[in-house]
Order: C-alpha cells, then sequence, then structure tokens
C-alpha cells in the first residue's frame, strides 16, 4: 500500500487532481469535503451542524473528520493505497492520521502540495460559485475566510511533514493536465 495526502489552499485543484490521478494510480479516493457534502446532502443532525460551519468557511471539529476516515479506511480492501484530499487540515488531524495508518502497518508516503497564487485561487472559486452553488464559494467574505483559516491552521501541517522527509512542492498553476502530468511524474516514484 503507498498513500499520499494532496494539500494545497481552497480551491488549489486538490478536488479535481485526485478524481484523475486515483484513476491512473488504483488509489482509493477519500474527500473529507465530498463526505461532508454527501452527510449534509442526506439532511442528517450531524449533516445540519456542519453545514453550518462549513458556510461560514470553518473548518469542522477534527474528531468529526478522524472518525469519518478510520470508518473508510477500515471498509476500504483491495486497491493500491489511499489519496487523502483536504484531510488532513490541521496538526492534530495529521498526528491522528500517522497513528491509524501506523496501527495498521502503513504509513504517510508522500505529501503532494500544489502552490497556486492568492489571486488565481479566488477566481478559481468564483468560477465554481456559478456552477455549483456551493455556498462557501459564492461570498467572497467566506472565499477569503477560508484562506485565512488555512493559513493558520492548515499550512503549518507543511513544517510537519517537512521535517519527516515526505514534503513535495508542486507547481499548481497552469492547465489541469499540466498540472496532472507534474503530480504523476512525482507519484510515480512511490507507487
Ligand atoms: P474541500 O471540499 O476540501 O474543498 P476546497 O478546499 O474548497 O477545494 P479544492 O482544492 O478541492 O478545489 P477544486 O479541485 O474543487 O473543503 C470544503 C470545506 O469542507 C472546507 O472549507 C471545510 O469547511 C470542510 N472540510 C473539508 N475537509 C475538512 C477537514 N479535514 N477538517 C475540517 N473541515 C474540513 O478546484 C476548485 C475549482 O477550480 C473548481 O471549479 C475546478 O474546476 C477549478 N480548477 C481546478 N484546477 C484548475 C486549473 N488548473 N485551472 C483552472 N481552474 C481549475
Amino acid at each position: 500500500m503507498v498513500n499520499f495526502l494532496i494539500f494545497g489552499p481552497p480551491g488549489s485543484g486538490k478536488g479535481t487532481q485526485s478524481v484523475k490521478l486515483a484513476e491512473k494510480f488504483r488509489l482509493v479516493h477519500l474527500s473529507t469535503g465530498d463526505m461532508l457534502r454527501a452527510e449534509i446532502a442526506s439532511g442528517t443532525d450531524l449533516g445540519k451542524r456542519m453545514s453550518t460551519i462549513m458556510s461560514k468557511g470553518e473548518l469542522v471539529p477534527d474528531e468529526v473528520v478522524i472518525e469519518m476516515i478510520a470508518v473508510k479506511i477500515d471498509s476500504t480492501k483491495g486497491f493500491a493505497g489511499f489519496l487523502f484530499d483536504g484531510f488532513p487540515r490541521t496538526v492534530a488531524q495529521t498526528v491522528a492520521l500517522e497513528k491509524m495508518l501506523n496501527d495498521r502497518g502503513m504509513k504517510i508516503d508522500r505529501m503532494l502540495v500544489l502552490d497556486v497564487d492568492h489571486d488565481e485561487l479566488v477566481k478559481r472559486l468564483i468560477a465554481r460559485a456559478e456552477q455549483s452553488g456551493r455556498p462557501d464559494d459564492k461570498d467572497p467574505a467566506v472565499v477569503d475566510n477560508r484562506i485565512d483559516v488555512y493559513k493558520s491552521k492548515t499550512e503549518p501541517i507543511i513544517n510537519y511533514c517537512r521535517e519527516k522527509g515526505i514534503y513535495q512542492p508542486v507547481n499548481g498553476m497552469g492547465s489541469i493536465d499540466d498540472i496532472f502530468a507534474r503530480l504523476a511524474e512525482q507519484m510515480k516514484k512511490f507507487v
């Protein structure tokens, strides 16, 4: 099993690239954003509480996403590994993921970080808002808050992973196909 994190600010293309990479490398794509949106769509109490948090551009509590990921890891068999998209988003989530994987004889093999300019992030999210109807994309103040939350709570994971020797920056500017080729080149070294 080989396990990757795909990492970057909101709108950096994590979700877009993960779908293509998971298919190419036969990985299980685990997106906490997609899992949370599915919970909201099914109208559960948990979904209702998470919807309020996400529509403000805040992170949902660590224990909620850690539990979701643990259930998925244990119910998935027969793949080459996992591609974690949008998880972890805090250092506490990173420590929990490492423990979860280590307890099952696995580890985080590589963290691929998409580097994208601030203006390009805002441009992509505004464009997505027109098609997706996602409430967290529609309001520019919420988009700004998501980017601020990324800087304060999520970016510190980069240093944590750099110290572990698994950090790999990737240029996230340009066409979807060009960025895909750069990511695939890095991943090939491990698969
Ligand atoms: P996510 O669903 O993870 O989404 P994201 O960060 O907004 O976007 P992503 O980087 O995946 O962008 P995408 O490929 O779609 O998070 C949403 C919310 O869920 C968070 O704010 C938080 O509240 C909550 N959450 C999720 N995980 C959590 C966790 N672990 N802990 C706590 N809270 C959590 O790309 C964006 C747009 O750009 C798309 O329209 C795409 O088509 C376009 N695009 C992509 N690449 C492009 C390119 N190269 N050129 C032009 N456009 C491009």
